[in-house]
């Protein structure tokens, strides 16, 4: 494979220079970086896109920032970025263009692939979704009985499951009440099951969402469906076109399965599966929440891309984002990043950065084919706040573990009742504080408590944290939101020069559950896998009949 990037991170003299710096800094408390500088606080922040940033809660001084900065530079991230936007084949493992921006791209200039501008067909998809978003939610569409359809089921995973499903989430607010939306993912047939034990498959619409058509989990979920209905239908094929549409890229496919290909939405191979969102892998989150607060979602995202395309990198909150995170990875041992939303709406918010984060940068091989002599992309996690706080968060504040959380939080609620919300922003402010300047010992002994008790009461604090706050979450907020994370993924890709947009890593078990899967469906199997795997399949074949 051609290399880009000839020389390894580790030897670019602005990488020493974070070395060198870090072994200076890197036990300074946020204590004394906030004594020593007055207007820290003031000055690093910043906003774009309806998001406000505060990183002055970051183990960073104005040096260390001027340091990342010049990593950015060096490691080429504008020029990268830039080549991401003008449509080459930055996913050079699978020689494909990545262009998630083209889905939202709302400039009306033309994006092209090659010598094709992708837009005109970006937006005929978007309006054929539009016309199916309508006609579900207005009564218009009806199931094969002539009943409307009450519940629409979208059956993917991964890429094609975890975006929408976090964002329908997130804007139910937004989201109509009459008809609902459900997400079926896992192979596991409890997922099917209890997703449709209560619902009537007369007023049951399903969206069969897979990019390829033949994913394993996808396509045993769509046949289990399809006989669930079809055997409340008497049997009759024809009911499948009334409560069956596609998103897919395989037309082939879609057609055998006895999809009216009318009813196929269309994506294409330069959108990759954890940047789908705003594609036709929207489709259900735009019939919850319709197609005016879909067009607002696109407009954050749109909003964000052009603050990520043009904001000079000091300004620039993916940049920021990226760096900071690099720095507590590559500098200060920190292995995990927690993202910590303080509204119960985002509460699969994290889920979905886990896969966008940990499936792009999750890689030990470099641009060049070398295995890398630096961490890559850290462990991706969290829960909303408060709930976290009673949970976990003890092991952020006194754990022996450093873990750099972003807290995210909106000044007003969607469901204004009482003083919930100023509770709980309370709450978000008290924890940013809390971990960053903790609780010295002299201040527990001044509360009155006993000497030998004091140990344990001290809060060391200097935990970093980032706060990101908006006004309220909306489609457009959310929209800038999920695209800030998807451009920091991006900078850090560029930053540890690995390729962010292949997952080469999730084929080999899927090879593997595919031999094992006929050796458990054979009479007498003869297994050739290791001892273990051997034993354990016997174990599973000999018990898995009741009785
Ligand atoms: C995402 C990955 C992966 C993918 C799923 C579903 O970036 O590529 O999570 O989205 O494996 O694939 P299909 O959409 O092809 O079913």
């Amino acid at each position: 494979m051609k290399t880009t990037q000839a020389t390894t991170r580790r030897a670019l003299p602005e990488w020493a220079a974070l070395d060198a710096h870090a072994a200076s800094i890197g036990t300074a408390h946020l204590r004394a970086l906030f004594k020593r500088d007055r207007n820290r606080a003031k000055r690093m922040t910043a906003q774009a896109a309806g998001l406000f940033l505060d990183y002055s809660k970051n183990r960073v001084t104005a040096e260390t920032m001027a340091l990342l900065f010049d990593l950015a530079r060096a490691t080429g991230v504008a020029r990268e970025r830039d080549a991401m936007f003008r449509g080459e084949a930055i996913n050079r493992t699978e020689k494909r263009a990545v262009l998630h921006v083209a889905l939202r791209n709302r400039s009306g200039k033309a994006i092209k692939v090659g010598a094709r501008d992708v837009m005109p067909a970006v937006k005929a998809v978007l309006a054929q979704m539009a016309t199916f978003a309508d006609a579900v939610r207005g009564g218009a569409w009806l199931g094969y009985t002539g009943k409307r359809i009450r519940t629409v089921v979208n059956i993917g995973i991964g890429g094609s499951d975890l975006g929408p499903a976090m964002a329908y989430e997130a804007l139910k607010s937004f989201s109509s009440r009459t008809v609902g939306v459900r997400f079926v993912s896992n192979v596991d047939g409890t997922h099917l099951a209890e997703q449709t034990r209560d619902l009537d498959p007369a007023e049951t619409l399903f969206i069969i969402a897979s990019k390829t058509f033949t994913t394993q989990e996808t396509m045993t979920n769509a046949a289990s469906a399809r006989a669930w209905l079809l055997a409340a239908m008497g049997n009759n094929a024809a009911a499948v076109a009334r409560h069956f549409v596609a998103v897919s890229t395989n037309r082939v496919a879609v057609r055998a399965f006895g999809i009216d290909t009318r009813n196929m939405f269309a994506f294409w191979d330069w959108v990759g599966g954890r940047y789908s969102l705003c594609s036709a892998i929207g489709l259900p989150l735009m019939v919850g929440i319709g197609p005016r607060a879909f067009e607002k979602l696109l407009d954050g995202f749109y909003a964000m891309d052009r603050h990520f395309r043009t904001a000079p990198l000091d300004r620039n909150l993916p940049v920021i984002l990226g760096l900071l995170g690099a720095w507590y990875n590559n500098w200060l041992g920190a292995s995990t990043h927690a993202v910590l939303p303080y509204d119960q709406y985002l509460h699969r918010f994290a889920a979905h950065l886990q896969q966008l984060d940990m499936e792009s940068n999750g890689k030990s091989i470099d641009r060049a084919g070398r295995r890398v002599d630096y961490e890559t992309g850290p462990i991706v996690w969290g829960e909303p706040g408060t709930n976290g706080q009673h949970a976990f968060y003890q092991l952020i504040h006194q754990g022996t573990k450093l873990v750099p959380a972003d807290l995210i939080g909106f000044c007003r609620s969607c469901n204004p009742a009482g003083d919930h919300h100023d509770k709980l922003m309370a709450n978000l402010f008290a924890q940013a504080e809390a971990l960053a300047f903790g609780k010295t010992a002299q201040e527990v002994l001044a509360e009155g408590v006993p000497p030998a008790d004091v140990p344990f009461r001290v809060f060391e604090g200097n935990r970093p944290t980032n706060m990101i706050l908006a006004k309220s979450l909306t489609p457009a907020t959310l929209g800038a939101l999920v695209a800030l994370y998807e451009h920091k993924v991006f900078v850090q890709g560029i930053l540890w020069n690995v390729y962010s947009f292949d997952q080469w890593g999730v084929q080999l078990g899927k090879v593997l559950a595919g031999d094992i899967l006929k050796e458990l469906e054979a009479k007498r199997p003869r297994l050739r896998h290791d001892a273990s795997t051997n034993a354990l399949i016997h174990r599973y074949r000999a018990h898995r009949k009741p009785g």
